[in-house]
């Protein structure tokens, strides 16, 4: 992988598994216990807004009762080392990329630990829960606070820093994703449109496996860390 100079690489929720937080469609995971369109649509949300903050409060707590683990460590090595452009874009709503220390990193679906008043449009870091209604502290209203997270039909945030980084990118790599939400499952068709190198580290084969120039399956916390070991050992050459 020589000239590489700019990367993009995309996470989902299989970079967390080995941390304790459940992935979307593996057996017992997220979206076996709860029909999607009944807890992250805004539908859901107008439906049966109980509902929908108890599985984001049970969701937010548990992300507080885990840590980081070598996959999350290794790409904050890799964004403190690299002297190239980097930039890492979750799909998660976790903060373990955060407490792991990468700093060149974007949440398109948001983020658990903010919420969102509907009332005056402004957003704050959150780790208490929001089925009590909690008063918005920036105007008060009660009641008006949801998940700062994009639910199905809502546009994920930050498309065109995404699309920008993609087009300057000269490697595009996914980590922990099954390919199965749009638009993030359609970055790796958009990278080789670009002429980008494109490679797929995930347990097993994607949905868009077939897209990827190469793809390495394994467990999160073996393949990373030795992709990025090879990758800062040919930087410092
Ligand atoms: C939008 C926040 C329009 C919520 C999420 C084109 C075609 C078809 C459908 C669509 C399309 N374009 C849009 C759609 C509709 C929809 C969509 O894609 N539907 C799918 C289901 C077909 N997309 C949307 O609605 C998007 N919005 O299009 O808006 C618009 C346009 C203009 C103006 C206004 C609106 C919004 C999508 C975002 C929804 N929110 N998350 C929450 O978290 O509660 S999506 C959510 O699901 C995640 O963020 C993630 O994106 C997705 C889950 O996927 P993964 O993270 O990949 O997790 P999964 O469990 O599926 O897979 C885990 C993988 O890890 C597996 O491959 C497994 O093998 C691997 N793995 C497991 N363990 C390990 C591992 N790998 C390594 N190590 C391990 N240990």
């Amino acid at each position: 992988m020589t000239n590489i100079r700019n990367i993009v690489i995309l996470t989902g929720a299989g970079i967390s598994a080995e941390s304790g937080i459940d992935t979307f469609r593996s057996a017992g995971g997220l979206w076996e216990q709860h029909r999607v369109e009944d807890v992250a649509t805004p539908e859901a949300f107008a439906r049966d807004p109980e509902l929908v903050l108890r599985f984001y409060d049970m969701r937010r707590a548990r992300i507080q009762e885990v840590v980081p683990n070598a996959a999350h460590d290794a790409l904050a090595r890799l964004d403190a080392s690299w002297h190239g452009g980097l930039l890492i874009v979750t799909q998660n709503v976790d903060d373990l990329h955060e407490r792991a220390g990468a700093k060149r990193l974007l949440h398109m679906h948001g983020e658990h630990l903010n919420a969102w008043c509907l009332s005056c449009d402004e957003r704050h870091r959150w780790n208490g829960t929001l089925i009590d209604r909690p008063a918005c502290p920036t105007c008060g209203t009660s009641g008006q606070m949801r998940p700062d997270i994009v639910w199905f039909g809502e546009m994920p945030y930050r498309m065109n820093e995404i699309y920008t980084a993609l087009n300057r990118a000269d490697l595009f790599v996914s980590i922990g994703t099954s390919g199965a939400v749009y638009p993030a499952a359609g970055f790796v068709r958009e990278a080789r449109e670009q002429g980008v190198r494109t490679l797929e580290l995930n347990l097993e084969p994607s949905q868009g496996s077939h897209w990827f120039d190469e793809a390495r399956h394994g467990p999160a916390t073996e393949v990373v860390p030795g992709w990025v070991d090879a990758l800062l050992r040919q930087q410092s050459g």
